[in-house]
């Protein structure tokens, strides 16, 4: 294609509203209380972004009182009681993976309470197999207490985010090519706008409910705080069918404008995991949100300071 012709395509393409639609869904898996021990597995890989923890086996959890779980609860801690010596493992905490894949579909967690503390990095997030080129939706992800609630894009070339977007977050990079480390890895990314959406803000409003929709023409998420009052019945009370169509203006959409959704992103397991320090947490917003002494340190030193580490989750919802 010559340049004038691709200038005026760009042109044309940029100029288009982007396409809202949703659909409607059925309830395919639900995972409530002992349902994250028989439909996850705990992995116990070290942590790819060098995080100051070690993931622990499901076993090693229960005994550890890491995990527990009730009727409507599932539990996942960070140790809280050991105080680490500088040269041996790091923090013991728990990375879980969904034993199914998902393509598109929609995923509702409602979540009590999510990990807090100066040095925590939580995440829920999907991610597919050889890595970026089946790509990664990060739904819930930020460090040090401080948001920003971001939820970012991840994968090859020739997926970039055009046109006007009409959400309620803030576009990062618009170019979600991580494949050669591009923008640090960071993909394209949106930051929330909620004042409830992230850490002790999160949590002392009761949590909230996230969801995200992933069809072959767009990729939204949305967030409700629990006192939010446009949080749609049927996420409330775990409808067995839901219809995105009818649902408030998403916190962040992607656009297949000039990203072949389909071909960037197979299949998903969703992960739910607390990382401590490493390449972001550990980084230079570790300083920025005034935490104590160095990251790494702090994470060895200071056991108690992890007791509110921990992910109280209701339950998590796929609907396909
Ligand atoms: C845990 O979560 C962080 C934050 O998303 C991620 O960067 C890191 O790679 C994850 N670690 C593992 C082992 O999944
Ligand atoms: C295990 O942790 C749960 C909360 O996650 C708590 O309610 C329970 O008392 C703890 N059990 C023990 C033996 O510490
Ligand atoms: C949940 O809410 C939806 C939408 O109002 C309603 O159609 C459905 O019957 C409700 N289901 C339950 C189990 O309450
Ligand atoms: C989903 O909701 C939209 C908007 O309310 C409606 O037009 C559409 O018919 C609904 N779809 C189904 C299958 O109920
Ligand atoms: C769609 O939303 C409107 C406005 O919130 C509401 O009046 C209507 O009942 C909803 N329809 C369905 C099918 O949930
Ligand atoms: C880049 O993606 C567009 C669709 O978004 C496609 O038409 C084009 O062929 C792709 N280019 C390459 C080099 O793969
Ligand atoms: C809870 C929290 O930190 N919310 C922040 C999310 O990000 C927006 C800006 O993108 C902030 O204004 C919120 O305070």
């Amino acid at each position: 294609m010559v340049g004038s012709t691709a200038a005026l395509m760009l042109a044309v393409l940029t100029g288009l509203p982007s396409v809202v639609r949703g659909a409607s869904y059925g309830l395919t898996d639900s995972y409530i209380g002992s349902g994250f021990f028989s439909g996850f597995t705990f992995m116990t890989i070290s942590d790819p972004t060098h995080g100051r923890v070690q993931y622990v086996s499901q076993s090693a959890a229960q005994s550890a009182n890491l995990t527990s779980t009730s009727s409507n609860t599932f539990t996942m801690r960070v140790d809280s009681t050991t105080t680490l010596s500088a040269s041996g493992a790091g923090r013991k905490s728990i990375r879980i993976q969904s034993k199914k894949q998902y393509t598109t579909h929609v995923a509702i967690m409602d979540v009590r309470h999510m990990p807090e503390g100066c040095g925590t990095w939580p995440a829920f997030w999907e991610v597919g197999s050889n890595w970026p080129f089946n790509g990664e939706l990060d739904i819930i992800e930020g460090v040090n207490n401080l948001g920003p609630n971001l939820s970012s894009l991840h994968t090859s070339s020739n997926c970039t985010m055009s046109g006007t977007r009409t959400m309620k977050g803030t576009a990062t990079f618009n170019d979600c090519n991580v494949e050669n480390g591009a923008n640090s890895n960071q993909g394209c990314g949106v930051k929330g706008d909620s004042q409830r959406d992230f850490g002790p803000a999160f949590n002392s409003a009761g949590g909230g409910w996230f969801a995200a929709e992933r069809t072959n023409s767009q990729i939204r998420t949305w967030f409700w705080s629990r006192a939010d009052t446009r949080v749609p019945a049927e996420v409330k009370n775990g409808s067995g069918s839901i219809n995105t169509s009818n649902w408030s203006t998403p916190t962040t959409l992607f656009t297949s404008n000039s990203c072949n959704l389909a071909s960037h992103f197979g299949p998903h397991n969703i992960i739910i995991n607390t990382s401590l320090c490493g390449d972001w947490a550990g980084g230079s917003s570790y300083g920025q949100a005034g935490c104590p002494s160095s990251c790494v340190n702090y994470v060895n030193t200071n056991p108690k300071a992890f007791a509110n580490a921990y992910w109280d989750i209701a339950a998590l919802r796929v609907y396909t």
